[in-house]
């Protein structure tokens, strides 16, 4: 890989409309961008929506999520590959427009979740994606296909944060 160019993992999820289609646009988008080429594609997983702590209406976070996430390789900065993720979003039909609550239901949401084993803290861009620790939509799918990334600052594996998750550690499970 030459120097400019980055590992990134890209987290997947929709639970509106439909939800393989949605997810396949995603793929395809990161797939026709420049500079970037899909390297690996994770299974798609179905879970519950997890919801804000205080959201006491669970009517327009919408029903099952449909998650995957993929591997991709990229010459674009972080930032850049954010706006691309934001337009696949937009073109996959998401709708910002009720912004004011958090986590409504989505066509398509695209989040970097690692860009090599660089930490980002912007305020439209943090990287590690704040919630890679404790998300098992998110770790299930991407310690299938990329479980030795390393994640900053402790440099802890994707397999073992998937593993300390499920209640194991070097492979026995509680
Ligand atoms: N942003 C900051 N860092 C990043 C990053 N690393 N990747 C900013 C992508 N975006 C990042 O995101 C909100 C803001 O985060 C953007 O302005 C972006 O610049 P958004 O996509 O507009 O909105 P969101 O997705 O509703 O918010 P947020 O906080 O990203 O939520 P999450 O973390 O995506 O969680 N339940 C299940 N089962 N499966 C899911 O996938 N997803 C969510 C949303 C809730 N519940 C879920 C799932
Ligand atoms: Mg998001």
């Amino acid at each position: 890989m030459s120097a400019n160019r980055h590992y990134a993992a890209i987290a997947l999820g929709s639970n509106l409309g439909d939800r393989t289609a949605n997810l396949g646009l995603g793929v395809v988008g990161l797939a026709s961008l420049r500079s970037t080429r899909v390297l690996a594609r994770g299974p798609v997983i179905r879970t519950p929506p997890m919801l804000p702590a205080d959201e006491a209406s669970v009517a327009e976070l919408g029903g099952t999520y449909f998650n995957t996430a993929v591997v991709v390789e990229t010459a674009l900065p972080p930032v850049d590959l954010l706006s691309a993720c934001h337009a696949i979003e937009r073109s996959a039909g998401r709708d910002r427009s009720s912004e004011s609550r958090r986590w409504l239901a989505r066509t398509l949401d695209l989040d970097i979740v690692l860009y090599g084993e660089t930490s980002i803290d912007l305020p439209g861009l943090k990287i590690p994606h704040e919630g890679l620790r404790d998300r098992p939509f998110v770790l299930e799918p991407l310690a299938e296909i990329w479980p030795e990334a390393r994640v900053p600052p402790d440099g802890v594996s994707i397999r073992v944060l998937w593993q300390a998750l499920q209640g194991c550690t070097e492979n026995v499970c509680t």
